[in-house]
């Protein structure tokens, strides 16, 4: 894995400097449907990390948000974002960050997530643990809700879903320190594998989105599900990621949601 970590590591470096260039020179934005963004600089910044791969490991495929997939005939298929957080870098707010992740027999091997801004580097390879800046970093040890920071995301189409992440939004902020809604679901991850957070969920998160992080935070010694708690499947896209400590409370607290509000729409 030292020559994908490198090549992945370089791409993504790459990109977050291209990306860093452009931030506050957005003239453009377009949409991708009615409410997601994307801005020049996400289909520049994937061509990059597309020809950087690309020529280093010809046989593999390719999934990446602006792209879609590139087929070859490889078992391995890199999970790329080229920008994620495209909402906050088109508006200038700075949290966002390049994700690149790489999948062998059906689970994530290598995860990278660099924020040019802060200049981190996030990244692990499975089994190797994972590391900031080649710190190795580890979860929190906060061990109940009632003294934890997290953080959640809301899907773009939130506005016209009855499951809009807003009871649980309330519930859970009232329970803990706060729950944040910083806009990158891969530098969510990545905080919770640093302990700045302890614990993330989302909905309907696309697999580029979750790819890296989630082996970052898994490699950091914390735990990633779904929702109901079972494993994470991510081309379904439903997040929970934590501490380990505090999973199974929040996956409580999110299934008794589920049934009341189950139980409303039955009366
Ligand atoms: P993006 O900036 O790369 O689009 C914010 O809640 C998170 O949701 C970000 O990681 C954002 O990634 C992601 N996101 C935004 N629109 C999405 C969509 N239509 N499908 C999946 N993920 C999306
Ligand atoms: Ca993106």
């Amino acid at each position: 894995m030292n020559k994908e970590r490198q090549v992945a590591f370089r791409a993504a470096l790459e990109a977050g400097s291209l990306i860093k260039e452009r931030l506050g020179q957005i003239t453009r934005i377009d949409y991708k449907g009615q409410f997601n963004l994307v801005t020049d600089v996400d289909k520049t910044s994937e061509t990059l990390i597309l020809d950087i791969l690309k020529e280093a490991f010809p046989e593999d495929r390719i999934l990446a948000e602006e792209s879609g997939s590139i087929r070859s005939e490889g078992q391995r298929r890199w999970l790329i974002d080229p920008l994620d957080g495209t909402t906050n870098f088109a508006h200038g707010y700075p949290f966002f960050c390049v994700s690149i992740a790489l999948e062998q027999n059906g689970q994530v091997a290598l995860g990278v997530v660099y924020n040019p801004i802060s200049d981190e580097l996030f990244y692990a390879v499975r089994g190797e643990g994972a590391f900031l800046n080649d710190e190795k970093i580890h979860v929190s040890m906060v061990e109940s809700i009632n003294e934890s920071l997290m953080a959640t995301g809301f899907p773009p189409d939130t506005r016209h879903s009855p499951i809009n992440n807003m009871s649980e939004f309330k519930t859970l902020t009232d329970m803990s320190h706060g729950v944040r809604r910083d806009g990158s679901a891969a530098l969510d991850l990545c905080y919770v594998a640093c302990g700045r957070i302890d614990a993330f969920w989302e909905r309907k998160l696309a697999p580029w989105d979750v790819a890296a992080g989630s082996l970052i935070v898994e490699e950091a010694g914390g735990k990633v599900s779904n929702l109901e708690g079972d494993a994470l499947d991510i081309d379904r896209g439903h997040i929970l990621a934590s501490n380990g400590l505090i999973h199974s409370q929040i996956i409580h607290v999110l299934h008794e949601l589920k049934a009341t509000r189950e139980e409303i729409s039955q009366s």
